[in-house]
């Protein structure tokens, strides 16, 4: 079902019209209430009036989350602190948390971007959502909640790990769908097995996955197993958490909220924006958000856009998977490596789990490639020729894929940690500062 048509499946020029009408609001907003933008504006000699439409949006400042934290703690909110009715905060790999705050009616376009998200997936009020993500700063766990009250559904707040009790009280509660990390989802599919529920024993047929970065085989991977139809959901807490693009039953690709949040593709390197099609780092602007309004966020986030209207009657513009960040792509003697290459070469495989750590180091001043990864339970075996015959093929695979050689540590089956929210899959050893 599609839940709000009026907004979902707009004609090009309504949108235009939408999109240009809430810039314009915006820039005012931003310039009368921010200090940091209108200082930002006056420096590239801008003035609200400058931007009539949404095509003036590339003359716009970027943001970035060094922005966010130069600001710490409320710097770049666009009201007063009687307005702002709750905070969240993400805390990224160094330095400070970027905190980010919501009005009233931020939090019920929140709720309904989530609404539109899960009816999209084919859900309704008939379902109960087990909502596994942490509840917290974190926005995934209360972003969910209040979408799923909203949809008119049933929520049980769970919030990330005891996985046993999870698991119990899914089937108890004839949980019909439930949101999580994908590699969480897949402790869940495994735990399951241990606890010997067989699958038919639950009602779950629909998987709410985001928050990290995945791929098909790891969408195949965790239907198979858990036997639900697994959607993408796709957001950042900056902008305002889950929900800012998902998928809807095609699975082709994640619509954007656009007449919320408009994006953009740029090449990180020049900044300048790249056409529809073309893969590059995302950016943000938020079209209406009142709290902690942002204009042209980077997000890091690299993926491409496409435009063409949706087989599901949806207009809004959808994005790619997100094919890894222009920041932890990982450069290995030289060469770009995205973790989500290695890992479809990793769930490719027959003989491996979909658990893995990639370390590097840099011995003698030459960057190594450790991916150490667990073997499926009936592959392990203690016959050393069989494991390094497995270890050759799996670095040839990577060595075809990468162009560079990797050691693989094969590791036995149910050691490797297990994730409960977002999986650390990266070690960088290198001191490269
Ligand atoms: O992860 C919000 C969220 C919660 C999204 C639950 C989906 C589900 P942050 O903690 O601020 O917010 O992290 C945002 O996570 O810039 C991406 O790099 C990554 N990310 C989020 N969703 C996806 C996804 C939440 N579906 C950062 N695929 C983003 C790939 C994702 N990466």
């Amino acid at each position: 079902m599609i839940w709000n048509p009026t907004k979902e499946c707009m004609s090009a020029d309504e949108k235009h019209h939408l999109q240009s009408q809430r810039l314009r609001k915006l820039v005012e907003t931003v310039y009368h209430c921010t200090p940091f933008y209108r200082q930002k504006m006056q420096e590239l000699g801008l003035l609200p009036d400058d931007i009539k439409s949404i095509d003036d949006i590339v003359k716009l400042p970027f943001t970035t989350k060094q922005d966010l934290r130069d600001n710490y703690p409320y710097g770049l909110f666009a009201v007063p602190m009687s307005q702002i009715i709750r905070l969240h905060a993400s805390s990224g790999t160094t330095g400070r948390p970027t905190v980010v705050g919501y009005t009233r009616r931020d939090l019920s376009i929140w709720s309904e971007m989530i609404a539109r998200c899960l009816s999209a997936y084919g859900a309704d009020q008939n379902d109960i959502f087990s909502v596994a993500y942490g509840y917290g700063l974190f926005t995934g766990g209360l972003g969910l909640h209040y979408g799923v009250e909203h949809l008119g559904g049933t929520v049980i707040p769970m919030s990330s790990g005891n996985t046993c009790k999870q698991i119990q009280l899914m089937h108890d509660f004839g949980a019909t769908a439930f949101a999580s990390t994908p590699s969480y989802a897949l402790y869940i599919a495994e735990a399951m097995e241990k606890a010997g529920i067989p699958r038919e024993k639950f009602k779950l047929r629909i998987g709410v996955f985001g928050a990290e970065p995945w791929t098909e085989n790891m969408r195949r991977e965790i239907e198979n197993k858990l036997g639900i139809s697994a959607y993408n959901i796709y957001g950042l807490s900056e902008i305002m958490g889950p929900g800012v693009s998902h998928e809807c039953e095609q699975k082709d690709g994640s619509h954007i909220v656009d007449d919320h949040f408009y994006p953009e593709i740029i090449s990180p390197e020049t900044l300048q924006s790249l056409p529809y099609g073309e893969q590059g780092e995302l950016v943000f602007t938020t079209l209406t958000k009142e709290g902690l309004p942002l204009l042209r966020y980077r997000t890091k986030d690299l993926c491409s856009l496409n435009a063409e209207k949706c087989a599901c009657g949806r207009t809004s513009v959808r994005m790619s998977r997100i094919v890894g960040r222009s920041d932890d792509m990982l450069i290995i003697r030289g060469v770009n490596v995205f973790p989500s290459q290695i890992e479809s070469v990793i769930l490719e495989m027959k003989e491996l789990e979909p658990h893995y750590l990639l370390v590097i180091d840099r011995v003698n001043n030459l960057d190594m490639l450790e991916v150490q990864v667990e073997v499926r339970d009936g592959f392990y075996s203690d016959e050393i020729t069989k494991m390094v015959e497995l270890k050759k093929k799996i670095a040839h695979r990577l060595h075809s894929v990468l162009s560079i050689s990797a050691d693989i540590k094969l590791v036995e089956p149910y050691t490797m940690q297990r994730s409960e929210g977002k999986a650390q899959r990266v070690v960088d050893k290198r001191n490269l500062k």
